[in-house]
């Protein structure tokens, strides 16, 4: 209630400063799955889960059209079967749903939809919230996020003891059984959490984020092994969340998105003024297309989607606080300016790291000033080949003497690369990563005419390779 009238004294301030207006005015509230309330709103999901499975494939509300709106395995496509137990009516590609297989940036076809990774996840989770709410019947149901980082064991309702509607047997084994996430698995989240921190521009943030900690909690959770995977209704290498088209069919993916989700919002509140813009939203067009919990469609336009990621009605736990209301002056927005690009031709595979010099001409010499509101960005254009799997990570002016496996080469990883796509017809695609350079650069402390890379596979099956072929440089400032 407290919060209900506050909205009226925050109104004019929040017309001027748009970020605040959430804060005061989100009704519902996302818990730590793992705290007392993230617990009974896990409750209320199991309910309604077991409601949406029972409701076949062809209401837009069920849990099948659900999970297909994100991804859906090609009956006859990529060795796919052609019977479907979860949905007998589904058996070729022609009857595909135009609203099915939209996850925006993991599409094998069109342009790279990267830059609506995290505004199509937003809207497209918020949606399934409400149609949890309905089916629990838990008018404050708010989804709960799994911050794995703090709490690295699957939530209990979700593991095999439980054996209800969020448990999943593909998936990796460990976790089913309550075992935490292990060390080694740790030591990668928090190293691209700490990657994260140093962002400060949209593009970057939604691509590190997306193709760094996302990805790697999806290979992971999903498991190396191949195993029945219902979805496919077959056997696959890896569970549920280590393939697109299965991914969202397993009811952990909804809180590791509400953790993404989380993460973003936290970099929103600390970087004012740096969010997607229109233009931004606009520069690869994307449908947005959900479903109300009644099941009628809505489509979004870019500006819509801007003013519902603007003022989404709920807010996390841990962030209402006092950074989000203070009023921050809002800085400029930053600008690229291209230093440099280069062609390459960097072959990392499974057998060690591979190096390249980036040498700049001497007129370009990189200046790091990071008293100055300046960043060093660095794009790579890369590809792979073989099955679109593992993680690779990329480290800047390693020195020769320290491994890429050793404590002291953290302060040089600059992020990762990583192809979490849907791509049944193995065609291969090129895509784009950005890394924020600023501060492994400054570690030198002198004016550069080389940016050395070092990049090297960390995970994933053994088979596929990636190849760096662009690199730019460029100055964010
Ligand atoms: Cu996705």
């Amino acid at each position: 209630m407290k919060k209900k009238l506050l909205v009226p004294v925050f109104g004019a301030l929040a017309l001027a400063v748009s970020w605040q207006v959430n804060v005061f005015a989100a009704p519902y509230v996302r818990y730590e799955v793992h705290s007392l309330q993230g617990r009974k709103s896990i409750v209320s999901m199991q309910k309604a889960m077991v409601k949406l499975k029972a409701l076949g494939c062809d209401k837009p509300v069920s849990w099948y059209y659900q999970s297909a709106i994100h991804g859906v395995p090609i009956p006859g496509k990529d060795g796919n079967l052609e019977t479907n137990p979860l949905c007998p009516s589904f058996t070729s590609v022609s009857k595909v749903r135009s609203t099915w297989a939209k996850c925006g940036s993991h599409n094998e076809s069109g342009p790279p939809s990267d830059i609506h990774f995290l505004p199509w996840h937003k809207l497209y989770v918020a949606h399934f919230e409400k149609i949890i709410r309905k089916y629990s019947a838990d008018p404050k149901f708010a989804l709960p996020y799994w911050d794995y980082e703090k709490f690295p064991t699957l939530p209990d309702r979700f593991q095999a003891g439980a054996q209800g509607s969020l448990y999943e047997q593909a998936r990796l084994t460990s976790l089913n059984r309550g075992k935490p996430i292990t060390d080694n698995a740790l030591n990668t989240i928090r190293q691209d959490s700490n990657a994260l921190q140093d962002i400060v521009d949209y593009a970057t943030y939604n691509n590190q984020i997306n193709h760094g900690l996302h990805d790697f909690l999806h290979d992971y959770i999903g498991g190396t092994a191949t195993i029945y995977n219902k979805v496919y209704n077959r056997n696959v290498s890896a569970g549920l969340m280590g393939n697109v088209p299965s991914a969202a069919f397993d009811p952990i993916f909804w809180v590791h998105h509400t953790n993404v989700d989380r993460l973003w919002q936290q970099w929103v509140n600390d970087h004012p003024g740096q969010n997607i813009t229109l233009a931004e939203l606009n520069s690869v067009r994307w449908p947005y297309r959900f479903f109300q919990n009644n099941g009628a469609p809505i489509n979004y336009s870019m500006a819509q989607v801007l003013a519902a990621i603007e003022a989404p009605d709920y807010v996390y736990d841990n962030q209402v606080n006092a950074s989000a209301t203070s009023a921050k002056a809002i800085p400029q927005r930053l600008e690229e300016h291209t230093i440099t690009s280069i062609p390459l031709n960097i072959v990392a595979t499974g057998s060690g790291p591979a190096n390249s010099t980036l040498n700049l001409a001497d007129e370009k010499l990189l200046v790091v000033d990071k008293t100055a509101n300046e960043r060093i960005i660095l794009k790579l254009d890369a590809t792979y080949t073989g099955k679109p799997n593992g993680r690779y990570e990329v480290y800047v002016n390693l020195p020769e003497h320290i491994a890429t496996t050793s404590p002291e080469a953290k302060k040089y990883y600059t992020g990762a690369i990583s192809f979490f796509v849907n791509d049944p017809d193995g065609k291969g695609m090129v895509r784009e990563f950005r890394y924020d350079i600023t501060d492994e650069l400054a570690i030198s402390q002198q004016a550069l005419n080389a940016v050395h890379l070092t990049v090297v596979k960390t995970t994933g099956l053994a088979e596929g390779s990636v190849i760096i072929k662009n690199a730019e440089v460029l100055y964010l400032n």
